[in-house]
C-alpha cells in the first residue's frame, strides 16, 4: 500500500492579519506533534522568477500587470514538482499566501477580472484547508504602518479584501474563516486544531487539482 500523503494547507488574509506569525507558529507545533511540517511561502522571493518579482514588489523595477500576474504563477509552478513530491512522502506543508493571493491582488487592477486572473493557476495541486485569517483593517492598522512595497496603500488593500471575498464564495475549495483579531496564542490553537483535522482528513486521498 502505498504511504500516507500529507496535507496542503494555505494562509491567506489581508496585510498584517498574521500570516507568516502563525505559518511559523504552525509549522513548529505540527513538527512537535510528530507530524512531518515544513513551510513554504509565495511569492518565493530567492528563485530567479522569484527575484523579478522582489524587485517588482519593492518598486526597483516596473512590469506590465498582465507580465507580473503570470510571474507570479510562475513562481508557484516552478515549485509543483517538489510540492507534490513532499506531500506524497508524507510531509504536510502550511504555505504563507497561494493562488488566492495571486487573483485578489491583480483583479484589483483596472481592467482585470477574476476569472483571466485564476487561469495561470487552474490545475495547481488543491490546497486541503484555506484558512483565511480576517482582521478589519483598524486592527490591521493597529499592527504598525504599511511598509514600502507597491501593494501597501489603504486604498488598494480595501479592493484586495472584496476580492477575497469573491473568492470565498467557491465552495470547490475548502474555506475556513478565522477571527485574526483575537491573540497569537488563540488564534494559533484554531489553526493547530483545523490543521490536525485536515491531516488526518487528507491522508489517503488524492491530490486535487485548483480551479478544475
Ligand atoms: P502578515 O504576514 O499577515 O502580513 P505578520 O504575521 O507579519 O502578518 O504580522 C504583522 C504584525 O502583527 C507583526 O508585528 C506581528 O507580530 C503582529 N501580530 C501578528 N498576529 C497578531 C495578533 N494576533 N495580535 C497582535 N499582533 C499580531
Ligand atoms: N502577491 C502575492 C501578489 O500580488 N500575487 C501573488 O500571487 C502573491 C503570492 O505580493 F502584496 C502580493 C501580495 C503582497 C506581496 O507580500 C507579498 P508578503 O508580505 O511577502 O506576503
Ligand atoms: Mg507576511
Amino acid at each position: 500500500m502505498a504511504g500516507l500523503r500529507g496535507a496542503l494547507i494555505v494562509l491567506e488574509g489581508a496585510d498584517r492579519a498574521g500570516k507568516s506569525t502563525q505559518a511559523r507558529r504552525l509549522v513548529e507545533a505540527l513538527k512537535e506533534r510528530g507530524y512531518k511540517t515544513e513551510g513554504l511561502r509565495f511569492p518565493e522571493r530567492t528563485t530567479e522568477i522569484g527575484r523579478l518579482i522582489g524587485s517588482y514588489l519593492e518598486k526597483k523595477s516596473n512590469l506590465e500587470d498582465h507580465t507580473i500576474h503570470l510571474l507570479f504563477s510562475a513562481n508557484r509552478w516552478e515549485q509543483v514538482p517538489m510540492i507534490k513530491e513532499k506531500l506524497r512522502s508524507g510531509v504536510t506543508l502550511v504555505i504563507d499566501r497561494y493562488a488566492f493571493s495571486g487573483v485578489a491582488f491583480t483583479s484589483s487592477k483596472e481592467n482585470f477580472d477574476l476569472h483571466w486572473c485564476k487561469q495561470p493557476d487552474v490545475g495547481l495541486p488543491k490546497p486541503d484547508l484555506v484558512l483565511f485569517l480576517n482582521v478589519s483593517p483598524e486592527v490591521a492598522a493597529s499592527r504598525g504602518g504599511f511598509g514600502n512595497e507597491i501593494y501597501e496603500t489603504n486604498s488598494f488593500q480595501e479592493k484586495v479584501s472584496k476580492r477575497y471575498a469573491e473568492l470565498m464564495e467557491d465552495k470547490t475549495v475548502n474555506w475556513t474563516l478565522i477571527d485574526a483579531s483575537q491573540n497569537i496564542e488563540d488564534v494559533h490553537r484554531q489553526l493547530k486544531e483545523l490543521t490536525e483535522k485536515a491531516i488526518e482528513d487528507a491522508k489517503d486521498k488524492p491530490i486535487g487539482k485548483l480551479w478544475e
